[in-house]
């Protein structure tokens, strides 16, 4: 059997001038950082070395929670040559959220930033775990410094296609949070797929250069840890790395890029800027929008104000990339390579999608029904929970997404909804369950739904809408402010409502859909 870590296929690709930039990047106190390819090969050689000195066993979680800096970015590299399975979390998650996570993958070591190791390493080492590292954004903590004590050298370890490399956590419909299994051979058929797909070049690209990406994105989901910096690196590209995301440095950037990712928000952001032009996007090549609908009206508007058409592309944690706009003509589809807005694309060379009924029967052209899809980008299940990784594949083994949506008489998929009680915000998703759960156990709280209404900046956001119990006297700004106590924010309804009843079908079940519609005017 031949070697498939990630780590090597990406390694592979470095360019031959290990001294060159790799990552350019503002350090916390503002002072410009360079990192070289040599740098990222011998920080994750120290990093792999540290973690192989720990003697974990085989298949270890790693669990990470830090702000993004490139160090966080080498420990996932690190992670992968060492052969562990590295677990991202949002560093929005509270202690409530942390420990659900902790308590279910059971990881070995985590890692957190400096200035919450407290009450992160109380909840790991009461739940199990050995090791409890540091990570500050300003490259401080016990890992750097631990890691310092390791070689620069390590061979990446021997992993198969099928071992695992990542469990991302994606919301559960139940309101708990399942972890999706993702194998080095996932990650690598995608990153590999899309490399071609979106005409990624080391030497080629305007004036010569190669690509550049400007990376602005969180580092704890799919599109910033997997699309946009297996992009780079397989590619051997440059990134401009961003902390934050802020649309005035971005925009100051994009003259030495080419390549920029982000959610729709970016997108609505950056328009706000008086100075985003052709001339500011003049060296762009490439700009790519996923993860939550990009509006048609947000697709038009930077069309005119830049010339360039955003390619828009879908996927998801359990499956990575899915289906992309075409960059260049596509032979699979009759030679079409019109970016469309509103639509997501084509499936993704490898990936199967089909658009069934309930009973799992494929709809003709053009009819709305439920996206299935297969591919060797297709996770491998739920953590620990293989009821519910079976329910959600069809006995032929298609991967139900719980979007809905259909295929048009040109190939074209579009997305025109979800079949799962999801809201995304921002590019996060939301689980209504969850917050519901939250708010149902405060005292005096008989029931509450939580729907997502349309906004102009986060594309949708929740409000909630709650009742009381008999007698009971609720403050909507006391639920609000007890769910910040205990969520991410993020997930925080952006209005609450109190009300004496909730619309209800004749089975007794909640109408959301309606609920959706009184509060649809409520921030446009
Ligand atoms: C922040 N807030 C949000 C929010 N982000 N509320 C709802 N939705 C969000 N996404 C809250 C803050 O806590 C704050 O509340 C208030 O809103 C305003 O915050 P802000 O300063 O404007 O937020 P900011 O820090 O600028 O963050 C906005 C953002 C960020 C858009 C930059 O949300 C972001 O990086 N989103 C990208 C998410 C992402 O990468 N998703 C990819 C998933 S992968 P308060 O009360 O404190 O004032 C995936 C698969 C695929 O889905 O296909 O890619
Ligand atoms: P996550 O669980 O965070 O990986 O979110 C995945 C979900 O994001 C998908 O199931 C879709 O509902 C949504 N999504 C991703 N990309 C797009 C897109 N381009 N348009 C619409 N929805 C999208």
């Amino acid at each position: 059997m031949s070697q498939h870590n990630l780590f090597s296929a990406l390694r592979a690709a470095f360019p031959a001038d290990l001294a060159s930039t790799a990552v350019e990047t503002t350090a916390p106190d503002g002072k410009p950082l360079f990192y070289t390819w040599s740098d990222l090969d011998r920080a994750s050689a120290r990093m792999a070395n540290l973690l192989a000195s720990l003697k974990l066993p085989e298949g270890s979680r790693v669990a990470v929670q830090v702000e993004k800096s490139v160090e966080a970015m080498v420990l996932y590299l690190a992670t992968l040559r060492a052969g562990y399975v590295f677990l991202p979390l949002n560093t929005a998650y509270q202690s409530a959220e942390i420990e659900y996570f902790i308590g279910n993958a059971e990881p070995a070591v985590v890692v957190c930033s400096p200035g919450n190791f407290g009450w992160v390493s109380k909840i790991a080492f009461t739940l199990g775990t050995q090791h409890v590292f540091t990570l500050g954004d300003d490259r401080t903590g016990s890992l750097l410094e631990r890691a310092a004590h390791h070689s620069d050298e390590h061979q990446a370890v021997f992993r198969s296609a099928d071992d695992l490399a990542a469990i991302l956590y994606t919301s559960g419909t139940t309101g708990r949070s399942k972890g999706a299994m993702l194998t080095h051979g996932n990650l690598l058929s995608n990153a590999q797929v899309l490399k071609d797909y979106w005409g990624w070049t080391a030497t080629g690209g305007p004036d010569g250069r190669g690509d550049v990406l400007i990376h602005a994105l969180p580092i704890f989901h799919v599109h910033g840890l997997f699309v946009a910096i297996h992009g780079a690196l397989i590619n051997g590209s440059k990134m401009i790395w961003f902390a934050k995301f802020d649309p005035k440095a971005v925009l100051a950037a994009m003259p030495r890029a080419t390549v920029f990712m982000g959610v729709p928000t970016l997108y609505v952001r950056l328009l706000a800027e008086p100075g985003l032009n052709k001339e500011a996007t003049r060296n762009m090549r490439l700009f790519i929008a996923g993860s939550a609908p990009l509006l048609i009206e947000t697709f038009a508007e930077w069309q005119q104000r830049t010339g360039h058409t955003i390619l828009e592309r879908y996927g998801m944690s359990e499956t990575i990339m899915l289906t992309s706009n075409p960059y260049a003509a596509d032979a699979r589809h009759n030679g079409q390579s019109e970016r469309r807005g509103a639509t997501v694309g084509f499936p993704l060379p490898d990936v199967g999608l089909r658009v069934v009924d309930d009973a799992n029967k494929p709809l003709p052209v053009g009819e709305i029904g439920n996206i299935q899809v297969k591919g060797p980008n297709v996770f491998k299940g739920y953590w620990r929970m293989p009821e519910k990784t079976a329910e959600e594949f069809t006995q032929d083994g298609w991967f139900k997404t719980g979007d809905v949506g259909k295929v048009d008489d040109r190939d074209y998929v579009s997305i025109v909804g979800r079949s799962k009680d999801l809201i995304i915000s921002g590019g996060y998703n939301v689980y209504p369950a969850e917050i519901e759960g939250y708010i149902n156990e405060m005292p005096g709280v008989a029931e509450s739904a939580l729907v997502g209404v349309p906004h102009p900046d986060f594309g949708e956001v929740g409000v909630a809408v709650v009742i009381a119990k008999p007698g009971a006297q609720l403050n909507p700004d006391a639920i609000v402010a007890g769910l910040k106590s205990q969520l991410a924010n993020f997930k925080i309804p952006k209005k609450c409502f109190v009300v004496p009843e909730l619309p209800r079908n004749a089975m007794g079940k909640v109408q959301k859909n309606l609920l959706r519609d009184q509060h649809k005017g409520l921030f446009v």
